[in-house]
């Protein structure tokens, strides 16, 4: 049994003793030393470079280094018929809960305005309100949206999420589809994105959107940059109709060395961090996807293809 590794940022070194140590009859092949490709059965990838899955014959499974998978379904060689799963973790979804509470709370209590007094040695208070008077709508009301939700909960926040599909989820008041996005955005002082990138949901923060907010809203985007119309975000930000964001993911990444975010007053930028894949806990529930292919069950987290995530 053999498996393709191939990654764009991460390395044989963090992967390969997890993956023998618990599976010492897969033999791990590191692109791009991997051998005859009509040996390999399945591939464990991130960002594979377009045509590498479909030159492997005999590839029975992809398996994703992360949550999303648009960076596999982007391949416009992908071969079809091969079922590809994600990565549901109990260990990222806390970290991607600590990144949105963070950001949330940064947010809530005017992080930036403090910050910007405090380079100019103002000592001023601004008017605080506290979590149960802040409304913070999430799009996505999945694995990460739905803890994230329960955790903002927790802290005393006003919390509504957004699927494609009607969820009733104890606690948490939700609605769905076009038709609901608009009543989303209108309660929503903090908007956070949580969605797949998929056709659906490419560009789905743009100035429509904000402009459904309410003045003076606030965005955090851990999910892709391609949900982030760029310019009308700045726009928004320029005119005041958004007051600050907070972005994890970008268009282009890294994030290009000159561009206005590295910069901007009111926008906070980290290198897509929010909820980095962590082979400890990630190898052993790829391993079970494995184990469930080769023994005919059904596999965690299978991707619909035709729907994008
Ligand atoms: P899930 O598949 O569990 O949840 C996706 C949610 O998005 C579902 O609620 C789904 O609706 C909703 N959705 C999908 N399409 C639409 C649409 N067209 N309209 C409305 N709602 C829609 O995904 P996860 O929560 O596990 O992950 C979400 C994303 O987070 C990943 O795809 C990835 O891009 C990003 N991510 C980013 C990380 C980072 O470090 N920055 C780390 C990990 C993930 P429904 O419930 O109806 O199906
Ligand atoms: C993911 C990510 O999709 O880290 O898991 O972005």
């Amino acid at each position: 049994m053999a498996l393709l590794f191939r990654s764009s940022i991460d390395s044989e070194a963090r992967w390969k003793p997890q993956l023998t140590r618990l599976m010492p009859e897969l033999q791990v092949r590191i692109w791009p030393e991997i051998g005859d490709p009509a040996e390999i059965d399945y591939a464990l990838v991130w960002r594979p470079e377009p045509g590498l899955l479909a030159s492997l014959p005999k590839l029975k499974l992809i398996l994703s280094l992360g949550a999303g998978v648009d960076h596999i379904l982007c391949d416009p060689e992908l071969p079809s018929g091969v079922p590809i799963a994600r990565l549901v973790d109990p260990y990222m979804t806390d970290a991607m809960s600590e990144y949105i509470v963070l950001q949330v709370l940064r947010l809530h209590r005017q992080d930036l305005d403090y910050r910007a007094q405090q380079q100019a040695e103002i000592w001023r208070e601004l008017d605080q309100k506290n979590a149960v008077e802040r409304t913070v709508g999430i799009l996505g009301f999945g694995e990460l949206g739905q803890d994230a939700a329960h955790k903002l909960t927790q802290l005393g926040f006003d919390v509504a999420l957004w699927g494609r599909h009607p969820r009733s989820v104890e606690g948490l008041l939700g609605f769905h589809g076009s038709a609901g996005l608009p009543a989303l955005l209108a309660r929503t002082q903090i908007l956070v994105c949580l969605l797949p990138l998929t056709g659906e949901t490419a560009g789905i923060l743009n100035a429509r959107a904000f402009s459904m907010l309410p003045n003076g809203a606030a965005l955090v985007n851990a999910a892709r940059g391609g949900h982030l119309v760029e310019e009308d975000l700045l726009d928004a930000l320029a005119r005041g109709r958004l007051s600050a964001a907070v972005l994890d993911v970008f268009r282009d990444e890294p994030l290009p060395a000159g561009h206005p975010f590295w910069h901007h007053p009111r926008i906070i930028v980290t290198p897509h961090v929010a909820a980095a894949t962590h082979p400890p806990t990630a190898a052993p529930i790829i391993l079970e996807n494995i184990r469930r292919f080769e023994q005919g069950r059904a596999l965690l987290h299978q991707v619909d293809v035709a729907r994008g995530y």
